[in-house]
């Protein structure tokens, strides 16, 4: 087959843009620029991995959960996880790539997944932070991506926001009870709002003059609102679910600002936000542990369901049992 010639390349660019310009969605037949493939699959790849790495944070506390009900809910909520990261692998593997080279680079390293999974859950008041911020953050991102140009991650993205924002109601429940609860109790939920606040604001990632890849995606509407905008939201949302719980956010830079009606709030510490994504982070080495682990128990099933599906696939082109 002819390759195109530059002049070709260009045309088939302008014409893609003027695509995205109108709104319409890219299907994964769809004739698109190799950059915007590859961007894709960087920001989806890494965004599965977030949610399978995701699962280990809470999934510590299912055995520990202080009752049957808070234990069966989470169950759940873990499992969604899991199914959001399915969901991400299979709108991935549209673009032309594996599940496997994907988990390939997630183990090797290569690949990146939410620096927030890096933090370890010390106390049950850490569960319910979790659904209140961190999917509270992952819901402001997620509802931008609803609107994303890429057709498969834009109609997973709408499922995966209703699965959400029931885990974001089921933390800010679980806070709700702490801090109407014990002193002790209390305590315990102002800990783990400390201890999670600044991690989660890291989780839109770095300031809009210093995001790599922001100016091309939102360029091609990959992304809808820039990192600098969904943290703003959600620091303004935040503000309100923290008062009525009566629980203080850890910043003494956090002001109302009239003229840019929006909350004010203090700079993120950069330098452990690049340490959590140089592999420095506290749970790090234990993270990565947990999913070679999980991927070498794991591997005589994956051996077994291919075998299957090839002996399928034989007997259904030749009409004959193998
Ligand atoms: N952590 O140019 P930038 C969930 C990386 S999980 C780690 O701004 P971009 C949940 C970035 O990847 C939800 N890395 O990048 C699950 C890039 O590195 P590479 C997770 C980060 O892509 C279980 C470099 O820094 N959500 O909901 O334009 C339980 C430069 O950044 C982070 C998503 O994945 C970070 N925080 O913007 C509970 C949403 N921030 O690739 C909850 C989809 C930046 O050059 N992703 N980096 O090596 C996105 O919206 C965008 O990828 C980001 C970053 C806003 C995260």
């Amino acid at each position: 087959m002819a390759t195109p010639s530059n002049v070709a390349i260009a045309e088939l660019e302008e014409a893609f843009q003027q695509r995205i310009d109108r709104e319409e969605k890219i299907e994964p037949k769809d004739w698109m620029p190799d950059a915007y493939r590859q961007n894709l699959i960087r920001q989806m790849s890494q965004h599965a991995h977030s949610e399978v790495v995701g699962q280990l944070p809470e999934g510590e506390w299912i055995t520990r959960a202080p009752t049957l009900r808070r234990k069966a809910i989470l169950l759940a909520k873990v499992q969604d996880e899991a199914g959001h990261g399915l969901y991400l692998y299979s709108a991935t593997e549209t673009l032309g790539v594996s599940r496997e080279e994907l988990t390939e680079q997630l183990l090797a390293g290569s690949a990146k997944y939410a620096s927030i999974f890096n933090y370890p859950t010390l106390t049950w008041a850490d569960v319910g932070a979790i659904g209140w911020l961190v999917d509270g953050a992952a819901i402001v991102n997620q509802i931008s991506l609803c609107r994303t140009s890429y057709g498969p991650y834009a109609r997973a993205m709408v499922r995966i926001c209703k699965e959400e924002s029931f885990h974001v109601r089921q933390g800010y429940e679980i806070m709700t009870v702490l801090a109407r609860g014990s002193a002790e109790q209390r305590a315990m939920a102002q800990d783990a709002l400390d201890r999670w606040w600044w991690p989660t604001l890291m989780m839109f990632g770095p300031h809009d003059t210093d995001s790599a890849h922001s100016g091309r995606s939102m360029r091609w509407k990959i992304k809808r609102q820039s990192n600098d905008e969904l943290r703003q939201k959600f620091v303004d949302q935040s503000v309100a679910q923290a008062e009525f719980l009566g629980l203080a956010i850890p910043d003494k830079a956090l002001k109302w600002n009239d003229t840019r009606n929006h909350f004010d709030f203090g700079e993120i510490d950069w330098d452990e936000f690049r340490a959590v994504l140089d592999g420095e982070g506290p749970c790090n080495h234990e993270r990565m542990e947990a999913r070679r682990k999980a991927d070498e128990e794991a591997r005589w099933i994956r051996g077994a369901t291919l075998a299957y599906a090839e002996k399928e696939r034989v007997r259904s082109s030749t009409g004959t049992e193998s």
